[in-house]
C-alpha cells in the first residue's frame, strides 16, 4: 500500500519575472498544493500517490509527465476530456510582491466526485492528505474530501489536514462550514497562525488567541495540531499536554510561495519515519526552508541524502 494518498487540483502554471500587461516571458510549470505535497514526499524517498483529475489537454499531459518523473504514483489520477486543466499565473509584480491570478472555474479538477476515488482509497494508505483549497473547489470535490475522510478514519489511517485558506476561492466563513464538520476525523490539523479563525468557527465572534483556538481543536477530537508562523518556525500541540516549539531556518528568502506545502511534506515525511514531534518539526521547518530559498514551488525541494544542506555556511560551492 501507498505511504500517503493526496488529490486536488494541480494547474498549469506560469511564473513572470515581471508584469503580464507588458508582455514579460513566462517560465511554464506546475502547481498545486497537493501535488506539491507528493512530489516533497517522493523525493525523500516516501511513496506518494497523487489522485486528481486533469483535462485531456497539453497542461494535463504535462501534469502527468512531471508528476511521473518525480515518483508520483498517478496510477488513479483521471482524464476527463469534458474540461479543461486549470491554470494560474504568478507575476513578480514588484521585488517580493507576487500576483497570482487563477483560471479554475469549470476545470477538470473540479468535476471530482467520490466515486473517482474510490479505487485509490480500496488500495489503501497510510496516511490520507487533505486541503481546504479541494474543499472550496465545489460540491463535488467537496463530497470527495468528506467521504475519503471517513474512509480513512474508519480504516485507521491518519488524516492530514491543511487548511490551506484561499481566500480568492471562498470567505473565511464558507470555508469554516466546510471544514468544521471534518474535524471529527482528522488526526493531525496543520494551519498557518492567521488561518486558525477559520477552523473554530471563531471568525463571527471575538478573534481567539492561538492558544484558545488550538484548545478547541484538541476538544473537537483532533489529535495533533500543528502552527505554521512563517519565519518563526512553528509549533505543535497534542491531545496529551505535550508542546514543541522550533525556529525556521535562516535562509535568504526567494519565493515564499509553496513554503507551507513543502513544510507539510517534511512533516508527513517525519510522521511516517515515526520521529517524535520535535524532529517532525525540524523536518518541516527544513523542507519549508528549501521552498523558500529556492525559485517555484517544488523544483528545490530535497532529495534525502539533501536534508543536510542548508547547514552549509552561505556562499559555499559543493564540488
Ligand atoms: P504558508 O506558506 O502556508 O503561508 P508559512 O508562511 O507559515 O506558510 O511558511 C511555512 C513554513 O515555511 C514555516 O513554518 C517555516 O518552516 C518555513 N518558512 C516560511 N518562511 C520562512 C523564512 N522566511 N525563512 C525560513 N523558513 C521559512
Ligand atoms: O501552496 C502553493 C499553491 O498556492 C499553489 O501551488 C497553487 O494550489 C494552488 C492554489 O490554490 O493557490
Amino acid at each position: 500500500a501507498a505511504d500517503v494518498l493526496t488529490f486536488g487540483e494541480t494547474m498549469l502554471a506560469a511564473q513572470l519575472p515581471g508584469p503580464l500587461a507588458v508582455g514579460a516571458e513566462a517560465r511554464t510549470t506546475i502547481a498545486g498544493a497537493e501535488s506539491n505535497v507528493a512530489i516533497g514526499l517522493a523525493r525523500l524517498g516516501h511513496r506518494a500517490v497523487w489522485a486528481g483529475l486533469v483535462g485531456d489537454d497539453e497542461p494535463g499531459r504535462l501534469i502527468l509527465r512531471t508528476l511521473r518523473g518525480e515518483g508520483v504514483d498517478t496510477s488513479h489520477a483521471g482524464v476527463r476530456p469534458e474540461a479543461p486543466t486549470g491554470g494560474m499565473l504568478r507575476e513578480r509584480r514588484v521585488a517580493d510582491l507576487v500576483r497570482v491570478h487563477y483560471w479554475r472555474r469549470h476545470s477538470a479538477a473540479s468535476l471530482l466526485a467520490p466515486p473517482d476515488l474510490a479505487p485509490a482509497l480500496r488500495a489503501g494508505a497510510r496516511v490520507l492528505h487533505l486541503t481546504g483549497i479541494t474543499c472550496a473547489l465545489g460540491t463535488g470535490p467537496l463530497e470527495a474530501v468528506r467521504d475519503a475522510a471517513a474512509h480513512a478514519h474508519a480504516h485507521g489511517w491518519t488524516v492530514v489536514l491543511d487548511v490551506n485558506h484561499r481566500h480568492r476561492l471562498w470567505t473565511g466563513e464558507e470555508a469554516g462550514r466546510a471544514l468544521l464538520p471534518l474535524l471529527e476525523h482528522v488526526t493531525v490539523l496543520i494551519a498557518s497562525d492567521d488561518e486558525l479563525p477559520v477552523v473554530t468557527g471563531a471568525f463571527a465572534e471575538r478573534p481567539r488567541g492561538e492558544e484558545a483556538a488550538v484548545d478547541a481543536l484538541l476538544a473537537a477530537g483532533v489529535r495533533e495540531v500543528v502552527v505554521k508562523r512563517g519565519g518563526e518556525g512553528a509549533a505543535f500541540r497534542d491531545g496529551d499536554g505535550s508542546r514543541h516549539t522550533v525556529p525556521a531556518l535562516r535562509v535568504p528568502v526567494r519565493d515564499t510561495v509553496g513554503a507551507g506545502d513543502a513544510f507539510c511534506a517534511g512533516y508527513l515525511s517525519g510522521l511516517l519515519d515515526g520521529l517524535p514531534p520535535e524532529r517532525r518539526l525540524d523536518r518541516a521547518n527544513t523542507l519549508g526552508a528549501f521552498a523558500v530559498a529556492s525559485d517555484g514551488d517544488w523544483e528545490g525541494l530535497p532529495r534525502r541524502d539533501e536534508l543536510g544542506l542548508l547547514a552549509a555556511a552561505p556562499g559555499t560551492t559543493i564540488r
